[in-house]
């Protein structure tokens, strides 16, 4: 027997804080945290079953996919289309939407996945997750089409992300602040390791793939180089800079020790607004760095109130540190 309040008892409890909840978002949660379960499976035997490698496929955006890109798209399908909770589901692997089969009973809630990120580093064993944010289906819409999915990350209900490194953990919101919990894989349960977790408002910490560095616009030119100039410089202090290239990773990071995250708006592909996903990335870690006490930013405008144009849609993200991430905004108002 383990002490710890796992997640379903922990879904379970705030769900009966709620006069009128039906259990059915209990269940979806449930069906998550399952796929998750198989995909840190997977991820953890890597080479023993042969799932490295690539599969010299491309997904929606031309990106080259990962073996693992479809093995967990497809878990993540099939663990959360049966059961009757879900009307439709967008997938950073699927081109279109992904409607629930006609075999199946369709539910009143919507949900966007990515559902591994950060796969370029999965065949060098370093840390990946998954990202999942959930909305409601618009009342009335029995099948809904690309256009329900198309409101701002204001109206999410969840999001969360499962961090596949050295321990697996689950991190969730639901707009009640964050938690944390870790993969017991003795016992096959997530255990509340982490309750309430908040970001510091300050940081020396930054993140940024400074490879694109001639590309930034000038307000993030500025920041990094005053970062970089240390204690002598404007900003009178050294910073310290890291960059796993999983944003998953990263994101944990800055809820465990705060930091700044960027992905800004470049000039490398002028068709392109940044590199992160709006419905699958930038939505559901917006909500859960604000519900931790952090901002979060494209440099102009607060990202969850961006209207959404497509479920592919890129956007510039800055987050993190309340204080920081205000100091980079307020460089784009200069
Ligand atoms: P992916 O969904 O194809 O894995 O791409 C998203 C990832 C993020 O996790 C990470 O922050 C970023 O891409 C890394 O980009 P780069 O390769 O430019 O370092
Ligand atoms: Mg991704």
């Amino acid at each position: 027997m383990h002490n710890g309040v796992s997640v379903t008892q922990f879904i379970i409890e705030e769900q009966r804080r709620l006069p009128n909840a039906t259990g059915d978002f209990t269940s979806l949660l449930n069906d998550v945290v399952s796929a998750c379960k198989v995909i840190s499976n997977l991820v953890n035997k890597g080479s023993l079953i042969g799932v490295l490698g690539t599969a010299d496929t491309e997904n929606v955006q031309g990106e080259t996919q990962k073996k693992l890109d479809i093995i967990t798209n497809e878990v993540f399908i099939k663990s959360n289309e049966w059961a009757g909770h879900l009307a439709a589901m967008a997938s950073e692997e699927e081109d279109d939407i992904y409607p629930i089969p006609a075999q199946y009973p369709k539910g009143k809630y919507l949900m966007s996945f990515d559902p591994l990120d950060g796969s370029s580093n999965i065949d060098v064993n370093i840390s990946v997750g998954t990202i999942f944010s959930i909305t409601k289906c618009p009342e009335g819409v029995e099948n809904p089409t690309k256009e329900d999915f198309l409101i701002p990350g204001t109206e999410q209900v969840c999001a969360g992300y499962a961090l596949y490194g050295p321990s697996t953990m689950l991190v969730l919101t639901t707009g009640n602040g964050v938690n944390g919990f870790t993969l017991d894989r003795d016992i096959g349960e997530f255990i509340l390791t982490h309750p309430n977790m908040t970001i510091p408002a300050d940081t020396r910490e930054f993140s940024i793939n400074s490879s694109n560095q001639r590309f930034w616009e000038a307000p993030v030119q500025r920041y990094v180089e005053e970062c970089l100039a240390g204690k002598e410089g404007p900003r009178g202090d050294n910073f310290n800079m890291r960059w796993v290239a999983s944003m998953v990773a990263e994101v944990h990071r800055i809820l465990t020790r705060g930091g700044i995250f960027m992905y800004p708006k470049d000039t490398k592909d002028p068709s392109k607004a940044g590199k992160l996903r709006l419905m699958y990335e930038a939505n559901p870690m917006s909500m859960i760095v604000e519900q931790a006490g952090g901002v979060s930013h494209t440099g102009y405008e607060r990202i969850m109130e961006i209207k959404p144009n497509d479920i592919h849609q890129r956007v510039p993200v800055i987050l993190g540190s309340k204080n920081e991430v205000e100091v980079v905004v307020g460089y784009h108002k200069d």
